[in-house]
């Protein structure tokens, strides 16, 4: 059974959280960048990797894949052993063989008030990602059921709606999916990411369960597409919620941190966008926003 929750019980102030994703070895996404950026919110974080990669799969040819889900599962038992359990947790990009095995210990892991943060990472574009076929959307849409805060952009939406008519919508079709995602698996907080917009802009459309408000959050689109975009969104996300903040105030910071770290990567003179984002120059205000959510007016 999915908790509910409000608004105002999202509050776990910097304590024990669990990331996991894969390590993909060169390259800003996941891991990489998960770990920097909740460890800022001032939480003790720990890592489960799901795979080691030596770049993520997405444009370097013949990366490196060693699936870890079974060093997963002796890491879950000696966790069991020292009856660990954690205040939050947040999964991303994981692959079968360790979806399946989350979606078996993660109950062991947790308690019923665990914030669970599920980015059900698989594509981008109107595509599945490589590696990732319909059994794994299926699998997926079991996991996403003990989430409390989903982040799709509007491919994974697409695919856990089996809508693809969704993939060419805007705002209206994404406050449509967004309720729907809802009323099927049960979760209190729903961010469809990455909605293009004309004008150059580019959207967040959100809704909270208790109260049924949807909402939306709009941002400058930069020309080129880089990849690990939507990783630091839900990381920074993540990061903000558990410092404290609304969820709705918590998209503003990492919108904005998005923002800052797509603008660096565009003033270096060679900036290749598989490389990912450059959030650096981003974390000075970053940290001050995260420091600021225990006196935050909660929006
Ligand atoms: O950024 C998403 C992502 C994460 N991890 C791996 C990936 C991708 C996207 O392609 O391949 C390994």
């Amino acid at each position: 059974m999915v908790k509910q929750i409000s608004d105002k019980e999202v509050k776990f102030l910097r304590s024990q959280v669990l990331v996991s994703q894969d390590l993909s070895c060169f390259g800003q996404v996941s891991l990489q960048t998960a770990l920097p950026l909740i460890s800022a919110s001032g939480a003790n974080v720990s890592a489960l990797p799901t795979a080691l990669l030596s770049t993520h799969t997405g444009g370097f040819a013949d990366n490196t894949y060693l699936d870890l889900s079974l060093e997963m599962a002796r890491i879950i038992t000696h966790w069991q052993k020292l009856k660990l359990n954690f205040d939050g947790v947040y999964l991303g990009y994981l692959g079968l063989k360790p979806l399946k095995e989350l979606q078996n210990s993660l109950s062991t892991l947790t308690t019923p008030k665990t914030l669970v943060l599920i980015d059900p990472v698989m594509g981008d574009n109107g595509h599945l990602y490589h590696g990732f076929d319909q059994e794994y959307v299926n699998a997926m849409k079991e996991l996403i059921q003990r989430a409390n805060i989903l982040t799709p952009n509007l491919t994974e939406a697409a695919f856990l709606l089996d809508q693809p008519q969704l993939l060419n919508g805007g705002i209206k079709e994404a406050s449509i999916a967004v309720k729907q995602l809802q009323e099927r698996f049960g979760i209190p907080f729903i961010l469809i990411t990455g909605i293009p917009l004309a004008n150059d802009q580019i959207a967040v459309v959100g809704c909270q369960k208790t109260t049924g408000e949807i909402w939306v959050k709009t941002q400058t689109r930069f020309p080129a597409s880089y990849f690990g975009t939507g990783d630091i969104f839900a990381a920074a996300l993540f990061a903000a919620v558990i410092s404290g903040h609304s969820i709705q105030h918590s998209c503003d910071i990492a919108l904005e941190l998005l923002h800052t770290a797509i603008r660096a990567r565009q003033e270096e003179s060679q900036s290749d966008p598989r490389v990912g984002l450059n959030y650096n120059s981003a974390l000075p205000k970053f940290l001050k926003q995260l420091a600021q959510g225990e006196t935050n007016d909660r929006r």
